[in-house]
């Protein structure tokens, strides 16, 4: 009997778990871009263009290795438009009763699968996602009795797991995690190596045209595309990163400078979260690179943190928490969405400079998305819906798993504690010693209160003071409460006053 195996749109790898036992003589696979999946959020069209070039291309190259490929585009006048449907379509069409596919990456979508599972004639199966290098099950064994889950601590067991950056199962070096050495700011005479671009083909031309004039609406501006769409291309972008930027990865790290977002980052979010990249092969590329002398311990122990420690600990929290962690509201923020997050148009250049970035490339690096625009959506109060949606919509790596514990956990502080063990909030002192924002900025970054005063520097006392009740007996908060409860009554006042004169101004839809 003929199996029917489904592929999505971001499990682009020939390894992936559903084609595991595939007869090429019998089976076959289905892949299908459907509206369901391009219209659950207004996806940036420089990731529509991402993803369906590279299933495109994926289709293709499966077909070349011998594989019987059905592939549906959007435009098909047949398509039925989710996923499931077109599983069901497709069944009905060939007479198939077995489907596989590995479990899809979001609640979601998973959800629908599941259900389907119970309720429909066909036999599903959803295999796991081994592409993870832990299993659900795995990180659920990791948090059993602790009372804290913290990224530190899962890192350490997956170094020693799959035995990276170890001699005796001790951390070379002596120390599991080197950020101390990672926190400068960039000069201005270093200059980072350009990053990869693509000439479009035939197959990225037709998708940039059809997301062009299908998806107007959505933001950023599909004829600009120029990423990679095949596994080639992100083996080309890995290497270049290993080769030229992963030596300055560490120090530069949390740099940020105006009209450069790629910097000495490596960025293969894009091409990782969809499969043309897994997570082992970067892993013991930069753990070579380290033995082979070519990039400092700082840098490679920095980088495969984020992906050994970071991607895997904010997806194993995800589908611990799940469906009930997208509702967490923590600190019961309830404010609107600003205009500026969509048309960059504020006078803080921080925040333009980083909104700018984002529609342009549908990219930004951690620092930007964290400590620019993460925290100004922290310090206002802005509601975890609405920065969600945003998240989710504007870059071209964003999928739940990994978007909502960044933005809900890092970010908004929504859960309250379960993945971060306090607020990643900063004054404008922080932006000004990592970037050169401040430089071109109207406000004034040393100025603490006042209508010149670079706003974060307000927020921020603003912030802690609004939120005493769910913060104040935070031991990692102690020092800043006790330099506010230190402040005068007059010091107070004016933070207070500066903060309700700034959110007055953008409930107003002021240019703030
Ligand atoms: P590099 O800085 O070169 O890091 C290497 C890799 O490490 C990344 O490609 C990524 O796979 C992984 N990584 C680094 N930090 C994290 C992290 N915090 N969580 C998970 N993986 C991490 N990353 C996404 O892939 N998709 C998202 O939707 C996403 N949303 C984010 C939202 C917020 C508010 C924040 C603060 C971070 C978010 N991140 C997200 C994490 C991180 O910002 C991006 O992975 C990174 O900027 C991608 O660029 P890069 O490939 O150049 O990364
Ligand atoms: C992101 C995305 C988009 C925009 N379109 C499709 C699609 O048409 N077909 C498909 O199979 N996958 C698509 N994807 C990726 C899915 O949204 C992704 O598989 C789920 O969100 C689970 O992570
Ligand atoms: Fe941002 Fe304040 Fe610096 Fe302006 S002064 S760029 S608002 S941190």
């Amino acid at each position: 009997m003929a199996t029917l195996h489904l592929v999505l749109g971001d499990q682009l790898s020939e390894s992936i778990s559903s084609l595991r036992d595939f007869d090429k003589a019998h089976d076959r696979i289905l892949m299908a871009e459907v509206a369901a999946e391009a219209n659950y959020v207004k996806h940036h069209q420089l990731k529509l263009v991402l993803v369906f070039s590279a299933m495109r291309h994926f289709a293709k190259h499966l077909i070349e290795a011998g594989y019987q490929v059905t592939y549906v585009t959007l435009d098909d006048p047949r398509n039925s438009g989710s996923l499931l449907s077109e599983c069901q379509r497709f069944c009905e069409a060939y007479g198939v009763s077995d489907v596989v596919l590995t479990e899809p990456a979001e609640y979601r979508l998973f959800k629908q699968f599941y259900d389907a599972s119970l309720q429909s004639d066909l036999s599903i199966i959803m295999r796991e996602d081994d592409r993870f290098l832990a299993s659900k099950r795995d990180f659920l064994t990791f948090a059993e009795g602790r009372k804290q889950l913290r990224m530190e601590y899962f890192y350490r067991q997956m170094r020693v797991r799959y035995q990276v950056l170890l001699e005796d199962d001790k951390p070379i070096g002596g120390k599991w995690n080197l950020d101390a050495e990672n926190r400068k700011s960039i000069p201005d005479d270093i200059i980072p190596p350009k990053p990869m671009r693509f000439p479009a083909d035939d197959i990225t031309n037709t998708v940039k045209a059809m997301v062009a004039e299908k998806f107007s609406q959505n933001m950023g501006d599909a004829t600009e595309f120029e990423y990679g769409v095949t596994q080639s291309h992100a083996d080309a972008v890995l290497k270049q990163f290993i080769t030229e930027r992963l030596p300055q990865f560490g120090h530069y790290q949390d740099a940020m400078r105006q009209g450069d977002p790629w910097l000495f980052h490596s960025h293969i979010s894009f091409y990782l979260n969809c499969g043309l990249l897994t997570p082992l092969t970067i892993i013991r590329q930069a753990e070579e690179a380290y033995h082979n002398g070519h990039a400092p311990l700082n840098a490679v122990e920095g980088f495969i943190r984020q992906i050994l420690g970071w991607r895997e600990y904010v997806r194993g929290l995800y589908w611990m928490k799940m469906p009930d962690y997208s509702a967490l509201n923590y600190l019961r923020a309830e404010r609107a969405l600003p205009q500026f997050f969509w048309d960059a148009n504020t006078e803080m250049n921080c925040l333009k400079q980083c909104v700018s970035d984002t529609v342009q490339y549908a990219y930004a690096h951690h620092i930007q998305r964290l400590m620019v625009l993460g925290n100004f959506a922290l310090l206002a109060g802005l509601a975890p819906s609405e920065v969600n949606n945003w998240y989710l919509l504007v870059y071209a790596d964003a999928y739940e798993w990994v978007e909502l514990p960044n933005v809900s956990g890092m970010v908004l502080y929504a859960d309250g504690g379960v993945l971060a063990s306090k607020p990643y909030a900063a004054s404008g002192t922080y932006i000004d010693k990592m970037s050169d924002y401040c430089k071109s900025c109207q406000y004034k970054v040393k100025q603490k209160n006042g209508e010149e005063a670079c706003p974060f520097n307000y927020l921020y006392w603003d912030f802690l003071d609004r939120n005493r009740h769910f913060l104040e007996g935070n031991p990692r908060l102690g020092m800043p409460y006790r330099t506010l409860n230190r402040m005068t009554d007059e010091k107070r006042e004016a933070i207070r006053d500066d903060s309700d004169r700034f959110f007055l101004k953008l409930e107003n839809n002021e240019k703030v």
